[in-house]
């Protein structure tokens, strides 16, 4: 492939909102409430967000790109290697497959590649790091796609939830298991399940507990060395301390720090963290 003909595009439930290497888009959900729309892009005011939505108490829901979003951050590529959140909890995955039907129509000689991630956020980010890691290593099209699909089915994702309300309120998780972080102080620690499906694990009293339950988790998991990419909405401190015993544990990993964007931040709430990781 011609590296100048490629491009990544992803929702932005990845909270990757820029790429170097490689041309990159995000393609924005949106997150609606009865006073603000809140679209999911660079631009996007993620703290304001965040501190109106703790003081908000009426109704909001979320809206994922349409097919033309999708076609337009396509933009002209050739080959185009699409990434979005699970289709068990989004439309995202559906409105992109009919966006790489019309535009696979529109232009007979261009590909894409649309991968339902079954996860989201810091799973999706290893992803897209993978995509950019095979265009740049000049491996052919349907070498990235069976590559990419076979790295997925190692890679994981955690989340450690303070608050569920978001996720109940909007159907994607039911609202008895949500009632498990709606008590002061304690952490719903789950999973993505192999379905795509939030998988609930333990409840977690206090940080030092979800530190070491999430620590646990990880060995069960078989994980041994690989890459961890964590993200958090407003709470770098344990997302900077489970980093800190990641390395003590586990050793030297490559691992990332960053703040959740608008979709993350708005499901997984003020304090939650997500973590994604290589299991192998
Ligand atoms: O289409 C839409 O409106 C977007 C709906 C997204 C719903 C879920 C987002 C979850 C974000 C919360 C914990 C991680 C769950 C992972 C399960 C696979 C983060």
């Amino acid at each position: 492939m011609d590296i100048n003909k490629v491009k990544i595009v992803a929702d932005s439930s990845s909270d990757v909102m820029s790429l170097k290497g490689v041309d990159y888009s995000s393609a924005p959900l949106k997150i609606v409430t009865d006073e603000n729309e809140y679209i999911d892009n660079k631009d996007l005011d993620v703290r304001k967000m965040v501190e109106n939505m703790l003081l908000y108490k009426g109704k909001s829901s979320t809206s994922c790109p349409n097919t033309f979003d999708w076609i337009r951050e396509f933009g002209e590529a050739e080959y185009i290697f699409c990434v979005t959140i699970t289709s068990q909890l989004s439309g995202s995955y559906n409105s992109a497959c009919l966006a790489k039907q019309i535009y696979e129509k529109e232009h007979p000689e261009r590909k894409v590649f649309v991968l339902n991630s079954l996860s989201t956020g810091p799973e999706m980010c290893l992803i897209i790091e993978k995509l950019k890691e095979l265009i740049l290593a000049g491996k052919e099209f349907d070498e990235v796609c069976a590559e990419i699909q076979a790295y997925n089915k190692k890679t994981d994702l955690f989340f450690v939830l303070q608050s569920m309300k978001n996720l109940a309120n909007n159907g994607r998780v039911s609202k008895v298991a949500s009632k498990i972080a709606g008590v002061l102080g304690i952490r719903a620690l789950g999973k993505a399940s192999d379905e795509g499906t939030l998988e609930m694990l333990e409840k977690c009293r206090g940080e030092a507990r979800t530190i070491d339950a999430v620590i646990e988790q990880l060995a069960k998991c078989g994980y041994a060395s690989g890459k961890i990419r964590i993200s958090h909405c407003f709470n770098d401190a344990t997302a900077k301390k489970l980093k800190e015993r990641i390395i003590e544990v586990f050793g030297n990993i490559n691992t990332k720090v960053y703040n959740c964007r608008g979709l993350c931040s708005f499901y997984a709430e003020f304090g939650g963290l997500l973590i994604g990781f290589e299991k192998e």
